[in-house]
């Protein structure tokens, strides 16, 4: 994952570092990805690096720290022992403040924010993590119409993009960001707010359970069965018809995959293990608990990048 893609600070520190440095980083950070789901997921601090641990590591290509941060603070934002997040406006000591969560549905919007720390200052400096220092994800409660956006900070700490709330309903907007406090000490944290847009809502209930799905002429399917408490992987084939589909990398990656539970929208954020394979690429999943969850799994051909999306029940 170091390779290509750009690892750094926004607003303050500039990027670059010795490359054994980032290796030893990215070996005990992979312990946190390996042991646990990676970026998003990873909620504890990395202990020592066990050797199974840094084999592990060693075969990952896609958790990014930032240079010289070494295996950052995965914060407190979500329990280690639930594994996902998101569920709060306010944790690990950053708290997400929209300017304004009412939209109007099917109408062009525009989503304006601000992450402050513990003091109510808006943090104007975030560790660029799989390519981008702000990630933000929103999927109505339903978890239909999920979007994977990308918002710009401006010098103040406000963060704007646009957004368009398809359909009336309460959603739910996730911001997945690692935080850059004063001391430089890192913190991976994602916080969630409920956005409305007003009128009827008539919700979907969600799709049955399928390991293959189809989206813009591209067939996506998966191997693999993510079970409660073990790290396994999924291994996600994309292709047109009987070819292969040749996947381009997409932050940072050659896929990004997000995966949120029915019933809590409880946020899962996993990346890929190992670099790329063609038309294939592979996560490590571990289940947090029993349930039927969401997958939506984002992949780039040919410059355009599109979501598949997947049921899975975790018995
Ligand atoms: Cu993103």
């Amino acid at each position: 994952m170091l390779d290509g893609l750009p690892a750094g600070v926004v607003g303050g520190h500039p990027a670059g570092a010795d490359r054994s440095t980032l290796r030893l980083a990215l070996t005990v950070g992979g312990l946190v990805l390996a042991v646990l789901l990676g970026f998003g997921l990873g909620r504890t601090n990395p202990g020592p690096a066990t050797p199974s641990a840094t084999s592990a590591a060693a075969a990952t290509d896609d958790h990014s720290h930032a240079p010289g941060t070494g295996p950052h603070d995965h914060g407190t934002g979500q329990a280690a022992d639930s594994g996902a997040g998101g569920f709060s406006v306010s944790s690990a000591g950053y708290t997400l403040t929209p300017s304004a969560v009412q939209f109007g549905a099917g109408r062009a919007g525009e989503f304006r924010f601000q992450v402050r720390d513990e003091r109510r200052r808006p943090v104007t400096r975030f560790a660029v993590v799989h390519d981008k220092p702000m990630h933000l994800i929103v999927v109505r409660r339903d978890l239909t119409g999920y979007q994977h956006l990308h918002p710009t900070m401006a010098a103040d700490g406000t963060w704007s993009v646009p957004l368009t709330l398809a359909q009336p309903g309460v959603w739910r907007a996730y911001a997945d960001f690692t935080a850059v406090a004063d001391d430089g000490r890192q913190t991976a944290v994602t916080l969630g707010v409920d956005l409305v847009a007003p009128g009827g809502y008539a919700p979907r209930p969600l799709p049955a359970p399928a390991t293959t799905t189809t989206v813009d002429g591209f067939t996506v399917g998966y191997e693999g069965t993510p079970e409660v408490g073990r790290a396994l992987p999924l291994r996600f084939r994309v292709g047109t018809g009987d070819a292969p589909a040749a996947l381009e990398r997409y932050l940072g990656a050659y896929g990004h995959l997000v995966a949120l539970r029915e019933g809590d929208l409880g946020y899962l954020h996993v990346h890929p293990l190992a670099g790329p394979a063609g038309d294939t690429v592979t996560f490590q999943v571990t289940a947090p608990g029993p349930g039927r969850y969401r997958m939506y799994l984002d992949f780039q051909v040919a410059g355009v990048v599109r979501t598949a999306e997947f049921t899975v029940t975790v018995p």
